[in-house]
């Protein structure tokens, strides 16, 4: 790949008790800075990078969008994402597994919110606790991937409860696995009753328009609003 800079920034976790609270007053300060934050979960390798370059060929455009990556190490998909065009920068957690608000805070104090519409955090692929910390995002959208199983709704319930969106990532996979989309469906309602579910490939584009038109009409509206 190009080799292409990005800025690398160390966060350190919160010394706040109260993260909800925390969280609340972030959203506050994005909402006067007209900023919709969306936070994107999933465990590793369903394919978050992959869809969000798919989304930015579609929505940047309409936004100026921003990424934050948070990883443990590395810098290889701030690169990715550079390279399709928008402002990215590199979040290193210090060896946690998940951001809490201040440490959105951090970030997007570094990535800058003024000039930016839509700042999307690649959360740290992880199905467990990045659900359990508010980041002060507007939304949580969750990716699940074929190849992982359509029980995962049953056994990391959370992660579903605090979804508002859900990806349903590498359909093209599907022949290849034993995995009933109609079950997994009734799974995550059962979690999170009637939230979208969206079955997508980050690799031939389908069903890619559709969660962009509900990306789109979501940070049109809260624009709006603000
Ligand atoms: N077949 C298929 N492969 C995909 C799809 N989306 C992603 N992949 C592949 O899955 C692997 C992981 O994709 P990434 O987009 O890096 O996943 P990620 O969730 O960002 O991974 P981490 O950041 O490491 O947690 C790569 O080899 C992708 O090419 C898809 O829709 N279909
Ligand atoms: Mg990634
Ligand atoms: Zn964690």
């Amino acid at each position: 790949m190009e080799d292409l800079k990005v800025k690398i920034i160390e966060v350190k976790e919160s010394i706040l008790a109260d993260n909800d609270a925390d969280a609340d007053v972030l959203r506050e300060e994005l909402k006067k800075d007209k900023t919709y934050y969306l936070n994107l979960m999933s465990s590793p390798g369903s394919g978050k990078t992959s869809t969000l370059i798919q989304t930015i060929s579609r929505l940047k455009d309409k936004f100026r969008i921003g990424v934050m990556e948070a990883d443990i190490d590395s810098d290889v998909d701030a690169k990715t994402i550079a390279a399709a065009g928008v402002k990215s920068i590199q979040i290193h957690t210090g060896g946690m597994c998940h951001l809490d608000a201040d440490m959105s805070r951090q970030g997007l104090k570094e990535i800058g919110t003024d000039d930016l519409d839509l700042v999307i955090l690649e959360n740290v692929g992880n199905l467990v606790c990045p659900a359990e910390f508010d980041t002060g995002s507007v939304k949580n959208a969750v990716i699940l991937s074929v190849p992982e199983g359509d029980d995962k709704p049953l056994k990391y319930p959370l992660m579903f409860q605090k979804a508002d969106v859900v990806l349903v990532n590498k359909m093209d996979a599907l022949e290849a696995f034993d995995f009933d989309l109609e079950k997994l469906k009734g799974y995550i309602h059962m979690r999170k009753p009637g939230i979208p579910i969206y079955p997508v490939s980050a690799v031939t584009g389908e069903g890619m328009d559709a969660w962009c038109e509900w990306l789109e009409n979501e940070v049109a509206q809260y624009l709006k609003e603000a």
